[in-house]
């Protein structure tokens, strides 16, 4: 059999097979989710920037087509034929002062939804009544934290470090040894407004959980606010992240969860949790009383 021909024959039975493998990497649920806008779904804030980028992008795509269709359709309506001398003409005052102030008109709209979605984006509102319980968050000057209208939400302290999350729930009496502290999973009520106040141990990081809102940088020795407040509805859910800052080697690793839970379901969590690190500060200081008198611990 010539050369050739089994070239093109392999090239005929793997042909298929490529445009399959190719598609199917391209089409695949992570790939293709939420590939034009921004994901949301876990807190009125990501509803909020998902809605105001889905109307810049309504917008900007309506002024493209426009200027597109009519580029094109000039150039075939007044494309060269026998006959026909092409008119020569510089500058129509009228057309140039119509798009000028057109563009500057939808400007003008784009830039006073943006800032009443802003307002949506930045400023928490208070838990429902069926929320978790509460607590009066302490003011933070100097830093972007914004409250809800009553002052009350549940304080979660998110603290990066090369490479993982640690979670401190502020239980709201001003000492933080009696606090439940979690690594990898943020565990959240619904229903409830979480405030969470961002920092670092080490080098910058960035704490993004797509469905919850922006991302928002960790860096060391300041707090960055930010907030959420899943619906009902998502209990259960769990909402994925990832480290948004190369932060070094183990970044990719880096991720980060909230898990929703009813506000129920929470208050047992975060009681079991409570018990659970109160048995092994005990047994932590039965061992240091031990070696403290001298035994040595098996
Ligand atoms: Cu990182």
């Amino acid at each position: 059999m010539p050369r050739k021909s089994l070239v093109v024959r392999l090239q005929k039975a793997f042909a298929p097979l490529a445009a399959a493998a190719s598609a199917s990497l391209f089409l695949a649920e992570s790939a293709s989710a939420n590939w034009i806008a921004p994901e949301h779904g876990g807190s009125p804030n990501a509803d909020a920037v998902h809605s105001l980028y889905v109307i810049l992008l309504v917008v900007g795509l309506i002024v493209f087509f426009a200027v597109e269709g009519l580029l094109i359709y000039v150039l075939w309506r007044f494309r060269a034929s026998r006959g026909h001398e092409a008119k020569q003409i510089h500058g129509n005052t009228t057309l140039e002062i119509g798009w000028t102030g057109g563009a500057a008109v939808i400007v003008v709209v784009l830039a006073i939804v943006s800032f009443f979605k802003l307002g949506e984006i930045r400023n928490p509102p208070n838990s429902d009544a069926s929320g978790f319980t509460t607590t009066t968050i302490a003011k933070d000057p100097g830093t972007n934290q914004k409250l809800p209208p009553n002052g009350k939400a549940l304080h979660i302290k998110v603290l990066g470090f090369q490479y993982g999350w640690q979670f401190t729930y502020d239980d709201g009496d001003g000492n933080p040894d009696n606090d439940v502290v979690a690594y990898r999973d943020m565990y959240v009520p619904t229903n409830t407004t979480v405030m969470v106040s961002i920092t670092s141990r080490d080098v910058i990081h960035s704490w993004w959980i797509p469905e919850l809102g922006g991302k928002f940088d960790a860096v060391n020795g300041f707090q960055n606010w930010t907030w959420f407040k899943v619906p009902a509805d998502k209990a259960g859910t769990q909402f994925r992240g990832q480290c948004a800052e190369l932060c070094g080697r183990g970044h990719a690793n880096m991720t980060a969860s909230a898990i929703a839970k009813t506000p129920a379901e929470f208050k047992t969590w975060l009681e079991d949790k409570k018990t659970e690190i109160d048995d092994a500060k005990a047994k932590a200081a039965e061992a240091r009383k031990l070696v403290d008198a001298g035994e040595t611990l098996k």
